[in-house]
């Protein structure tokens, strides 16, 4: 994985270097669809998306925000209720402009919902939204009626209410819009929320769990500004992957996290459309990485660079007790930073508990041959699953509920080439059990809902529907998803 990865990057940098501007700054006003096209012809076998734009180094010049916990309407022994509407609004992310945003219950982005394995949850859901919309839960095991994919659709005005009992365990997840088609402008505009699941395990692990003091939700989404600082999605849109040069977290433009010396836990998410961030630290200090996308790996693993497609989480922890500096930054594979932390001198530590889960992968599964292929290809357009284009009236795949398959998910390179696909799988968490018939590495040894190929890799994942449903499978580049590089599969 490491040679392909450094391969592509080098390409990427060429071809960057080739097409961009000097400084690296790029006119979105005049210049992006000319940008996207001088290049079409120019795919290249293991190519990350040079049609990227080139990203600036947040300035950390404002604080970072955390959003706000969601409160329930009601609660009762197990029985929560809370309220969500998506809603359009608009957002000062720059000083003296109010740039157009959608969020839930606010003006971007959408609050953090907090529910407890066991739960029995009902969430009114109500669309504001001058379009129609969907709630998907990704990450979150249900029934497909709660799921909230493209079938899910509420119109504008409408409300519907959806009722689940949380029984997966401790996770960092996510909800954001699923219409056909739609998704990746809404989600452009601001449509995202966090959704961590609790359970009495992580009470005794001892792990920085103070939201917003020692434990850090990251929402890292890129984004372009036309005129008046704007999010034009139709001005910047890119079919293989709307690009930003703008790093916003948590809604924040130019964020600098302000931390004392001591462990703390960053729960990451990639809320981009498109870009992949591979992180590590500009003093190049090692991290440890508790979790994946539906909860903890079995043991912490130390690291020094993460790679997050779009749509993935991860939780690490960072000591900063450590750090000499008073200033470290996240960046990404080109150094560009992504998040400043400012480190004050006032010191205290946690000794985190080293036995985190008990994940058990069943060793037959490994001998198995995979029931299922997907075979994502093609880019921009044509993109394709098993050479096909989503449908909602075609049942691409069927499972038994609680049943557990081998699928194989092949990134194939084809003629025009290939390039990096996040693929992901509604209603299941699912183990990865090799990678090009390898083990895979470290970061892909808990419970995943998407897994970040590159172009010629083939992942072979032991895949478990508890409740029954149609449920999505699809590239999770938002744009590949709106033009169809999609399927189905009901489970009954
Ligand atoms: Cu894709």
């Amino acid at each position: 994985m490491k040679k392909t990865l450094i391969a592509s990057l080098l390409v990427g940098t060429a071809l960057l270097a080739a097409c961009g501007n000097e400084d690296g700054a790029t006119d979105h006003t005049t210049g992006a669809s000319e940008h996207q096209h001088s290049m079409a012809n120019t795919h290249q076998n293991g190519s990350m998306d040079h049609e990227q734009l080139v990203l600036k180094d947040n300035k950390g010049t404002n604080t970072l925000i955390f959003p706000a916990i969601l409160k329930p309407d009601s609660e009762k022994g197990k029985n929560v209720e809370y309220s969500l509407t998506a809603q359009a609004g608009t957002t000062e992310l720059f000083n003296g402009y109010e740039t157009k945003t959608y969020g839930y219950n606010g003006n971007l982005l959408g609050p953090t919902l907090r529910l407890k394995e066991g739960q029995h949850v009902t969430i009114h859901l109500k669309n504001d939204l001058p379009e129609a919309t969907t709630f998907h839960w990704h990450g979150l095991e249900v029934s497909g009626k709660a799921d909230g994919g493209p079938h899910a659709l509420i119109e504008p005005g409408e409300e519907k209410t959806i009722q689940f009992t949380v029984t997966q365990q401790a996770a960092t997840l996510w909800y954001h819009p699923h219409p056909m088609g739609n998704t990746a402008q809404q989600v452009y505009k601001g449509l995202a929320g966090l959704l961590y699941i609790e359970d009495d395990n992580v009470e005794a692990l001892n792990l920085p769990n103070d939201y917003g003091k020692n434990d850090f939700p990251i929402i890292l989404q890129d984004r372009a500004f036309v005129e008046g600082k704007q999010l034009d999605y139709s001005k910047v849109a890119n079919s293989d992957g709307t690009y930003g040069d703008t790093m916003m977290i948590n809604g924040v433009i130019n964020p600098v996290l302000k931390t004392d010396k001591k462990l703390v836990r960053l729960r990451i998410l990639n809320g981009s459309n498109a870009r992949n961030y591979n992180v590590h630290f500009d003093n190049d200090m090692a991290f440890t990485q508790i979790a994946t996308d539906g909860g903890f790996l079995n043991k912490p693993q130390k690291m020094k660079e993460l790679l997050l497609g779009a749509g993935e989480r991860a939780e690490i922890l960072v000591d900063l007790s450590k750090v000499k500096e008073k200033h470290v930054s996240l960046v990404n594979d080109q150094n560009v930073v992504l998040l400043p932390i400012d480190v004050s001198d006032t010191k205290s530590a946690v000794n985190a508990s080293t036995k985190l889960n008990t994940i058990k992968v069943d060793k037959a599964l490994l001998e198995q041959q995979p029931t299922k292929v997907v075979k994502m290809e093609g880019m921009r357009e044509n993109v394709t699953i098993n050479g096909k284009k989503f449908d909602e009236k075609r049942v691409d795949f069927t499972q038994k509920k609680g049943e557990t398959e081998v699928w194989e998910i092949d990134n194939a390179i084809t003629d025009e080439g290939g390039m990096i696909h996040p693929f992901h799988i509604h209603g299941t968490q699912f183990l990865v059990l090799s990678v090009n018939g390898e083990k895979p590495e470290p970061s892909l040894q808990g419970y995943k809902d998407t897994i970040t190929l590159q172009p010629g890799q083939k992942a072979r994942i032991a895949v478990k529907f508890p409740y029954e449903g149609m449920y999505m499978f699809h590239c999770h580049i938002l744009e590949h998803e709106d033009n169809g590089m999609m399927g189905q599969i009901e489970v009954k």
